[in-house]
């Protein structure tokens, strides 16, 4: 067995963990990123569109803004569309001036895998059999195989930044463990295609036949998403089928001028709530979606990520560079906070949008008052936006 030591080991080459693996490193913090698959394969995955500002304050903090602020695209509203209205929500003008920018996921983990590699960061791509030992000592520790040879790496202390299925989770014991749930009957089949977007903002769509989101990653690039029974599959979906599909779901206007084209990217990712409670077990920490997950529609899965980071990052550098274990021991409590609360929002925005095959009568008045109530409200309409473009950390 080829044994190593260092600071922090990150399990998970996602965009958690390199956010962190290059924050501990320009902070002087020897850490090493544990990664499963290929680097190739982490990057053809197609997420999240849309970042608070707290996410791109970390990235310039992390030397890694340049190109998401040449590329990138401020957006100061959005629109939400009903009953043929097309709405806007003001983010600037109802939270305080703060805005979201439009930069892909998948662009973001390609700007942090470039600094990691400018700065010599260690990721270790397709790793196996990750485990966890010794979680509750002083002396915690990693194995992997690669390639067939077994690695020990012995390490202070491990963050978990291995996503919903990774080990991390797993390792903390069930009578340690809480987990909450929610899971909803639908799911969302996205479609990317280099197409311009439907319009310069994005569009959420309530319509009778179910939710429907227009976004974009850039001006020729367009992301698509309308809301589909959990039994669906992705190949069930011709273009044709989803493009008529979509432009139902969509104002008239809106529907006739857009261009469609082929997909370049198909798949159908299911909707859930979900925390997993503490975010802290031994030397063990979790981050991002090794810990939560929400319902994208409040575009808040990937920000989460954002401010764990933020609140791990400050207690490890407090721990190595002053000594000091105060924000290291409130971790899980203060990003807990935060995820809660996102929860909500992504969990109120995704029933006021969606249609619910179990739906009363009263449970669709309801819905149709909260979304009155949104647009004749400026303090309905600020709650709204001050979620939107993110809580404070
Ligand atoms: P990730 O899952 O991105 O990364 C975890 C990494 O750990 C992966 O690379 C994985 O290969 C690796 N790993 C797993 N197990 C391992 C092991 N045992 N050993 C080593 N490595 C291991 N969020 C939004 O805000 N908007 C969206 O529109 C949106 N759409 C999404 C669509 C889909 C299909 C999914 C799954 C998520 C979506 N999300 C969206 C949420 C998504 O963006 C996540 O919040 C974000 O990827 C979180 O990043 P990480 O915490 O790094 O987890
Ligand atoms: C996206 O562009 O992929 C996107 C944007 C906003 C959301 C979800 C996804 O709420």
């Amino acid at each position: 067995m080829q044994s190593q030591s260092t600071q922090v080991v990150i399990v998970g080459g996602g965009p958690s963990g390199l956010l962190l693996s290059q924050l501990l490193h320009r902070a002087g913090i020897d850490n090493v990123v544990l990664e499963r698959q290929t680097r190739d394969y982490v990057l053809g995955r197609i997420r999240a569109g849309v970042l608070e500002n707290g996410f791109v304050d970390l990235m310039r903090r992390a030397g890694v803004g340049e190109r998401m602020d040449r590329d990138g695209h401020e957006h100061h509203g959005f629109h939400i569309a009903y009953q043929g209205r097309l709405d806007r929500i003001d983010l600037a003008g109802s939270a305080d001036g703060q805005t979201v920018m439009v930069y892909g996921q998948t662009e973001v983990t390609r700007d942090l895998y470039a600094a990691r590699d400018a700065m010599g960061g260690k990721i270790v791509h397709e790793v196996a059999d990750v485990a966890l030992h010794d979680l509750k000592t002083d002396r915690p520790y990693v194995t992997y195989d690669l390639h067939g040879d077994t690695h020990r790496i012995d390490s202070t202390f491990i963050v978990g930044a291995d996503g919903f299925h990774g080990v991390s989770r797993k390792s903390i014991p069930a009578d340690v463990l809480r987990e909450y749930e929610k899971v909803y009957p639908f799911g969302w089949l996205g479609v990317l295609s280099e197409t311009p977007p439907a319009a310069a903002e994005l569009i959420y769509a309530q319509h009778d036949r179910g939710f429907a989101l227009c976004s974009m990653r850039n001006a020729k690039l367009s992301r698509y998403y309308i809301q589909v029974p959990l039994t669906d599959r992705a190949e069930d979906w011709s273009d044709e089928a989803f493009w008529e599909e979509l432009k139902r779901r969509l104002p008239v206007d809106v529907a006739e001028g857009m261009q469609t084209g082929p997909s370049i990217e198909k798949t159908i990712a299911p909707l859930r709530s979900f925390v997993a409670e503490p975010m802290r077990y031994g030397a063990l920490f979790l981050a991002g979606d090794a810990a939560h997950i929400v319902p994208p529609t409040g575009a808040k899965g990937l920000n989460l990520a954002a401010s764990d980071i933020h609140y791990l990052f400050e207690g490890l550098s407090d721990h190595f560079l002053r000594g000091d274990d105060e924000a290291l021991e409130g971790y899980s409590e203060k990003a807990l906070a935060r995820v809660w609360k996102a929860e909500r929002f992504s969990w109120w925005m995704t029933s006021l949008l969606h249609q619910f095959p179990d739906a009363s009568p009263a449970d669709l008045r309801l819905q149709q008052a909260d979304l009155e109530y949104l647009f004749s409200s400026d303090a309905a309409q600020a709650s709204l936006a001050e979620n939107y473009v993110g809580l404070p950390y």
